[in-house]
């Protein structure tokens, strides 16, 4: 059988075993498209089943949760912790609150997260959980007792060498620190069972920016790699959330234009770029007062919202997917291309649909996957354990430095793997293939386990 046949077998396999998953087989099919050309020669990672073992997750729990509301009404929600492979580092990454959440979407974010985990070079495992409670609109106490309640259920399967969840979509400082909370309460521990704390209990400083800072350092790094940089570029953001603004921060500390942010309800365009004051606006507006990106206009009048539009159809240079799994499809990559994108660097995991990335490679436009693109979240999140672990803190430069020397890394690597001659390299292969082979290695020292 040849490659291509080998992997088509696979996927079949696969999408028998997870019907109706189709985030799951989508984000499976990304990696397995890169890695069986590269086993071809490799009999032994056939033979090991070694894709098989990484597509099945080592477990997936799932549990209810139970709590009240303000007017005192019985609310039941499901919860769901995806460990998928802890064989280079305990399962780690973060939980997601959103309506969306289902099985299928958060076995898809474990199993990237093995690879994007790999990636950092930490000894971290691949992991995800989250629940389909929405925090829109929730009190303060309303969050607190569903967050303690969902920790009750959690705190069976997680710990500090075992699992280690932080934020993703939905949940964020609040959420993690009532999180703590209960974890504290229940098991009479002080651990670093939880990243993305606050720093009065073990968090560790630039975690809440690294996720966008290293987004656009990657970005960074493509362009020089091409003799050119981010100065004076312009930007598209999606999403005003933990990723996108401080995407939009980084752009604006290396000379870039960011023109747009969003929110699931629709996207603001401002002319004249959104620049630090805006920024600061956005950051209280979306993340302190929680309320829509359209109030933007209110304030600055010139720009324009957009109401259930997404953002690629402003041009731009370089696009920054910064929302949510699937919110790039091809029609707008093709506008997005038209109109003289030359870069994606991607700050949402999985935001750009396969057909959608397929054109970016034709176009051969720098386009870096989110598995590399946003690791630099978990890559801080990593390096929190380890504050933990020894009980000290690090300084702000130092970790600001690591940032920057873990994501050129990160960027070298998929590079090595991914150069197909002197003027283009394939991110989406080589992040794919450098991902793969430290997890694989380690499956094969430790045997058929
Ligand atoms: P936040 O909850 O802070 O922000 C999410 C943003 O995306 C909000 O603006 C939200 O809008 C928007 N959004 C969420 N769901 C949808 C949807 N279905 N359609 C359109 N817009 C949507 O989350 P983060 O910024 O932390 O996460 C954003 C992305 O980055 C996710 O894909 C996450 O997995 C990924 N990521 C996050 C990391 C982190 O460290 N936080 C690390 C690596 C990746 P609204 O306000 O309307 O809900
Ligand atoms: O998708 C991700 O990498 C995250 N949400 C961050 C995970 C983490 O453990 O910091």
């Amino acid at each position: 059988m040849s490659a291509e046949e080998k992997l088509q077998a696979f996927m079949e396999g696969l999408k028998k075993r997870n019907p109706g998953q189709r985030e799951f087989h989508q984000a499976v099919y990304e990696v397995a498209k890169s890695v069986f050309p590269y086993i071809e020669d490799k009999p032994l990672h056939h033979e090991q089943r070694v894709m098989e073992r990484l597509a099945e997750p080592d477990r997936v729990v799932s549990f209810r949760i139970c709590w009240d509301d303000d007017k005192g009404n019985i609310r039941v929600n499901r919860g769901w912790r995806v460990q998928n492979n802890n064989a280079i580092g305990p399962y780690k990454g973060g939980l997601r609150f959103h309506t969306s959440v289902n099985e299928s979407v958060l076995k898809f974010l474990a199993f990237e997260q093995t690879f994007k985990n790999s990636l950092t070079g930490l000894p971290l495992g691949g992991g995800k959980g989250g629940s389909n409670f929405n925090p829109h609109g929730k009190s303060d106490n309303e969050v607190m007792r569903f967050c303690q309640s969902f920790m009750t259920e959690l705190s069976h399967y997680t710990g500090a060498n075992i699992d280690i969840p932080a934020g993703d979509i939905g949940v964020g400082p609040r959420e993690i620190g009532y999180m703590f909370g209960q974890y504290k309460r229940m098991t009479h521990e002080f651990t670093g069972i939880l990243t993305g704390k606050g720093m009065e209990f073990g968090g560790s400083l630039i975690r809440a920016e690294a996720t966008g800072y290293g987004t656009v350092y990657m970005m960074h790094d493509m362009l020089q790699e091409k003799n050119d940089s981010l100065e004076g570029k312009t930007v598209s953001i999606s999403g005003a959330g933990n990723v996108a603004v401080y995407a939009a921060e980084k752009c604006l500390q290396l000379g870039a234009k960011v023109l747009t942010m969003s929110d699931s309800n629709g996207f603001i365009y401002d002319e004249d770029g959104i620049d630090e004051e805006k920024l600061e606006y956005i950051k209280n507006l979306k993340m302190v007062k929680r309320k829509r990106i359209e109030e933007y206009t209110g304030k600055y009048t010139k720009a324009i919202y957009n109401s259930d539009k997404r953002p690629w159809i402003v041009p731009c240079q370089i696009a920054l997917p910064c929302s949510t799994q699937n919110e790039l499809n091809r029609e707008e990559a093709a506008v997005l291309v038209n109109n003289g994108c030359m870069g994606v660097s991607e700050g949402a995991n999985m935001p750009t649909e396969q057909n959608a990335i397929d054109l970016f490679q034709e176009q051969k436009i720098l386009y870096m996957p989110s598995k590399a693109a946003n690791a630099g979240g978990v890559a801080i999140s990593g390096i929190e354990m380890s504050q933990n672990s020894a009980r000290i803190s690090w300084k702000e430069e130092e970790l600001q430095d690591l940032l920057r020397t873990i994501m050129h890394d990160i960027h070298q690597k998929c590079a090595h793997y991914g150069r197909e001659s002197d003027t283009y390299i394939d991110y989406f292969k080589g992040a794919n293939i450098a991902g793969y082979v430290k997890v694989a290695d380690a499956m094969l020292a430790f045997g058929v386990v």
